[in-house]
């Protein structure tokens, strides 16, 4: 499975580095998801907007694996597919990027999380979890938020297979975390025994990324 190193830093890339020292956008307003869809900081836009390292690999189906490994009792590795054999779900959801534009009505297909921890069981220590990407892009989150019943590996959206500028052929879809989060074009799940911080979470981005309580940025 080849994971690249992560590409150059973008223009875009240094900017968030720079918002996270800022802190910029953070509103200081807790709201709660049932009392507002919208989470505080956040505007709503119709298009979809693209952002990644810069790097948009070009993986086949025919050349695509998921390698699930670390605290697990059956490690395994899905080819396409086994993957698509497994039990398929749908799931409609919004999208909050820590960027403030949010999407709502998202609707994915793919397999819920929760199935696949079914499939390779997590030891009793698994507490988070940190998600590989064919570009070189990681990302952390705790295991619990992994496993929400919302969040699943998407591969359709909108009925129609996922684009490539979107994480296709499979991406994971955490809807009650901010979307960076959400790695695409995932290649490897690795569950650990202690939260350790990924690309964005190195460079002042939350552990978890609540959008509704704005854990926009790391607290030092
Ligand atoms: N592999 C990978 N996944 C990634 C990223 C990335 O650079 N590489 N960027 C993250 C960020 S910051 C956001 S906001 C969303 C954007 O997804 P989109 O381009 O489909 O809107 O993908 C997330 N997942
Ligand atoms: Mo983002």
């Amino acid at each position: 499975m080849a994971e690249d190193a992560p590409p150059e830093d973008s223009k875009l890339t240094r900017s968030k580095r720079n918002w996270a020292e800022q802190g910029k956008f953070l509103t200081g307003h807790a709201v709660s998801p049932e009392a507002q869809r919208l989470p505080p900081g956040q505007h709503l836009v119709r298009d979809w907007p693209v952002l990644d390292l810069g790097r948009q690999p070009d993986v086949a189906t025919a050349r695509w694996q998921l390698k699930i490994d670390g605290l697990v009792e059956r490690p395994a590795t899905l080819d396409w597919a086994a993957f698509q054999a497994l039990s398929q779900s749908e799931r409609t959801s919004d999208i909050h990027c820590v960027t403030t534009w949010s999407r709502y009505d998202n609707r994915w297909q793919g397999v819920a999380t929760h199935d696949l921890l079914d499939l390779v069981r997590p030891k009793a220590e698994a507490v988070a979890v940190m998600l590989h990407a064919y570009d070189g892009y990681t990302t952390n989150l705790p295991l619990a938020d992994f496993a929400d019943p919302d969040a699943l590996l998407a591969h359709h959206w909108e009925g129609r297979p996922l684009a490539r500028e979107h994480g296709g052929p499979v991406r994971l879809v955490v809807p009650h975390l901010y979307f960076w989060k959400s790695a695409k074009w995932i290649s490897r799940i690795e569950l650990l025994g202690r939260d350790r911080p990924g690309f964005w979470e190195a460079n002042g981005y939350h552990m978890r990324g609540d959008p509704w309580v704005e854990q926009r940025y790391s607290v030092e």
